[in-house]
């Protein structure tokens, strides 16, 4: 059971560099916005390959925006639709810096595993299959259907199916998904775990379990009609840049912004629009009306002041809450109305942190309005009460009628650019009845009916040795995932890893023990299959479905497309034993697209509709149709307190994004809106923590936390005094990772506590 016996530094260097700090920017977006973007551009693929890539980026004959999922306004644009952090994952992917055979041959993955997240990643694009053969440290190129064979083999060899485990990042395109899920499913098991486990899972079980389904519910131009739009627990200026500009929207039609953060972060305060003369010319706008500096992890106890304000409020008007709503539409109401009197106001204020004066701005904007939007992100979903904190706004949306109606609903904020087409075409680790029966009418196999593993589960069963095989479709799991020597030895301990990649990460220097990498097309790349360009589609945030056909020569010619190779894989597997010709799905996605609408009958007529705009998936919640749910009603319901009990020397910490990285791959080393240039290593934390516990700024720091009798370490952090509130920090993932438990998630979503870990700061 033990890991292999590879000499691999997890962390990479933790020297440090040259750390400059300055006052936080007042500002997101605007000019120097856009001169950032196009110097990282310049810089990873030359000018001409720039302006070819960036002009089609999220056009509507072009290619979807590698970065997040937020959706493109519905009319033609004819600026540009792209912001700076669009423009550094274009470059980062279209960068013309190779990993080829002979950098494998140069450097052992002992040397590369010492580098930095940051100069892995700058190392560039993969540009041919890779094997790492047991008791080697190189990396030696392998013919593609050697490739498979070899994989094939392993699966092969497993005891049973759920030995091997598919990982899903959210990068992929409907077609892989869905041809990779029916792949696992035909290979006979449900592992398949996805990186929404450690992101947005809280949201898809709150919001199933009260509204009958597990996405938003709003639309990109409620935001152009709402009166409040509440952003909690959310970074937009740099991890949505777009939505600032529905923000700005909103505003100009008279609506309100409540920003709900630890941080006064930058975009909510003040944004200039860099496609607006008006914007730059005037010096920004703020966004946010309002700001709740809220203690980390304490937004269900601002929550809960509002809601028994506004209910204290109903009772002397009557109007405040939309009763027809409730009574019609809901259940639960009685139950919540009895639970909310048990909480005391003043207890609840002093536990959030935010003043009592504060939160009546905010009650008095719900008071008088029903056309509200909520939106979170990590900030409410990555916390042991990740799902509550979801409910409890749920709560209040109910309460105002405030759901399928325009400029109002539910909006959480995906992260990758297609997490949430991955799930909605059957990357999902439960088993459901009528999907396995749609896949036995389509294709004629039958399916286990036995879940599988998630994330954490897919660790934990890696590390225990139950699983050998781990496969990953995009992303880099053990950088990722929480508590990384944990999930370092899981993977170690596998007899074979696979990773389909586009770039060089440090999940290839934790191999198994045999190891593979398979390179494949970026999506801004030119996808074509015997002279015939190829298009795929995506979901993005707003369940908006719509295509993207990549134009940029791809880096090498020796890759291949998601969907080629899972048909590849499975072709190797099957040997032609099997009812699904998975070569002929690899090779087109006409034919995965057919399948696809017959198993899942709401992607109807797919291949028409998804043309310019795209066409919206069915939402219940916009119908207003909860007949999924008990007694046919959306859910009320009644949510605790996070209960944290710190001791005198103990933090909160929250792991989170800077300003130049896509979770983990860095882009630069500065966190710009922050003020932090030139250095991640470090920790942000209130002035007068530092004076109370004798620290200096900028004083070099390890951080240690301590559950179930486990210490984990993470070592050499430099101080930031920063405005936050006290007793809690900020620090940057992936560096942070060492420290979030494995075993310590949120209940119902195992979602890992990544926003509230318990550490104390121990001095060198
Ligand atoms: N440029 C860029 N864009 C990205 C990404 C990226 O890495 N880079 N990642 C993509 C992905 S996968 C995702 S999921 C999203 C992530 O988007 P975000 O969720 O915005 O990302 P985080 O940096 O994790 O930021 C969390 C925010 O929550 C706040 N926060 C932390 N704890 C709490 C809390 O207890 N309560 C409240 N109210 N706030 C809290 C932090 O101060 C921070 O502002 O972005 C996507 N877009
Ligand atoms: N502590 C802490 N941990 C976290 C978080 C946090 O806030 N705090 N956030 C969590 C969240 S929200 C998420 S979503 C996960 C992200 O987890 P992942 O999705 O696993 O990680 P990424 O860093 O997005 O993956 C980047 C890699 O994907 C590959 N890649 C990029 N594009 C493509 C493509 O088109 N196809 C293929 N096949 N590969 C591609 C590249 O090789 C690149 O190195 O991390 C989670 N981890
Ligand atoms: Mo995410």
């Amino acid at each position: 059971m033990s890991a292999n016996n590879r000499n691999i530094s997890i962390t990479g260097s933790t020297d440090f560099l040259d750390l400059k700090v300055t006052e936080p920017s007042q500002y997101a977006a605007g000019v120097k916005a856009v001169k950032v973007a196009l110097d990282h551009a310049f810089k990873e693929m030359g000018v001409a390959k720039s302006f070819k890539g960036l002009a089609k980026m999220n056009q509507k004959e072009g290619f979807d925006c590698p970065g997040c999922a937020w959706p493109d306004p519905e009319k033609p644009s004819k600026v540009a639709e792209y912001c700076e952090n669009g423009a550094k994952a274009l470059a980062e992917e279209a960068t013309n810096s190779i990993v080829d055979r002979d950098f494998f041959a140069k450097y052992s993955i002992e040397e590369i595993s010492q580098w930095t997240d940051y100069k892995i990643g700058k190392s560039g694009r993969i540009t041919e299959p890779m094997i790492l053969r047991p008791d080697s440290i190189h990396y030696e190129p392998i013919d593609w259907n050697e490739a498979y064979s070899e994989i094939a083999k392993h699966l092969k060899a497993l005891d049973n199916p759920d030995e091997a485990i598919f990982y899903t990042s959210g990068r992929s395109s409907n077609e892989a998904a869905f041809l990779y899920g029916v792949f696992i499913r035909a290979f006979g098991t449900h592992n398949m775990p996805d990186c929404s486990n450690m992101c947005h899972e809280s949201s898809g079980v709150a919001l199933a379990e009260t509204l009958g389904i597990g996405k938003g519910s709003v639309k990109l131009e409620d935001f152009d009609k709402a009166e409040v739009v509440m952003v909690i627990g959310q970074n937009p200026g740099t991890n949505h840049p777009r939505m600032l500009s529905a923000l700005q929207k909103c505003k100009e039609n008279g609506g309100a912004v409540i920003s709900m953060n630890p941080l006064a972060e930058a975009g909510l305060i003040r944004f200039k629009n860099p496609q607006e003369v008006k914007g730059v010319l005037q010096g920004g706008e703020a966004i946010a009306d309002i700001h709740l500096q809220v203690k980390i992890n304490q937004d269900i106890a601002v929550m809960k002041v509002i809601l028994k304000r506004l209910v204290a409020l109903d009772r002397l008007n009557g109007n405040v809450f939309d009763h027809d709503f409730i009574s019609k539409y809901t259940d639960g109401y009685d139950s919540f109305i009895e639970h909310i009197q048990q909480y005391d106001e003043e207890v609840l204020v002093k536990q959030s942190g935010v003043s009592s004066e504060e939160i009546q701005k905010v009650v008095d904007l719900l008071a008088v309005n029903d056309k509200i939007i909520v939106c979170w992100a990590m900030g409410l979903t990555q916390h042991k009460n990740g799902v509550e904190n979801i409910k409890e706004c749920v709560n209040l949306l109910l309460l105002k009628g405030s759901l399928g109606r325009e400029g109002a609903g539910t909006c959480p904020v995906r992260g990758h650019s297609n997490v949430q087409g991955d799930r909605s075409v059957g990357i999902v680790h439960h088993a459901s009845p009528s999907f396995n029966k749609a896949l036995k009418n389509e294709f004629g196999f039958e399916t286990s009916i036995k879940g599988g593993y998630d994330v954490v589960e897919g660790i934990q069963a890696m590390y225990e040795g139950k699983a050998k095989v781990f496969m990953a479709l995009g992303g880099n799991f053990v950088s990722a995932a929480s508590d990384t020597a944990y999930t370092a030895k899981a993977l170690q301990n596998c007899d074979l890893t696979v990773n389909v990649s586009t770039k060089l990460n440090r999940n290839h220097t934790v191999a198994g023990k045999t190891s593979i990498i398979l390179p494949t097309l970026g999506r801004s790349e030119f996808d074509q299959k015997e002279g015939k360009q190829r298009f795929f589609t995506v979901e993005n945030s707003m369940g908006v479905v719509h295509r993207s056909k990549g134009l940029l020569k791809p880096i090498s010619e020796d890759l291949k497309s998601e969907p080629e190779i899972i048909g590849g894989i499975a072709a190797a597997y099957f040997e032609g034993n099997h009812p699904v010709d998975w070569k002929a799905y690899g090779d087109n996605y006409e034919m995965i697209r057919v399948s696809l609408e017959r198993v899942l009958t709401e992607f109807n007529g797919i291949e028409e509709k998804s043309k310019g705009s795209g066409f919206y998936l069915k939402n219940n919640v916009r119908d207003l149709d909860f007949s999924m749910l008990p007694n046919g009603k959306a859910q009320f319901s009644n949510n605790g307190l996070p209960e944290h009990n710190l001791a005198e020397d103990e933090f909160l910490l929250m792991t989170m994004r800077s300003h130049d990285q896509f979770n983990t791959t860095i882009y630069g080393m500065n966190d710009r809106y922050r003020g932090i240039y030139n250095e991640r290593r470090i920790i942000f934390i209130n002035q007068k923590d530092i004076e109370k516990f004798n620290f200096k700024p900028f004083e070099v720091v390890d951080l240690v936390s301590n559950y179930d009798g486990v210490e984990r370490k993470a070592e050499n952090f430099k101080l930031i005094p920063y405005n936050i509130p006290q007793g809690d920090l900020g620090a940057y993932f992936p560096e942070t990772n060492l420290l979030v438990p494995i075993n310590h998630y949120a209940d119902k979503s195992q979602t890992p506590i990544s926003k509230s870990v318990v550490v104390k700061v121990l001095k060198k």
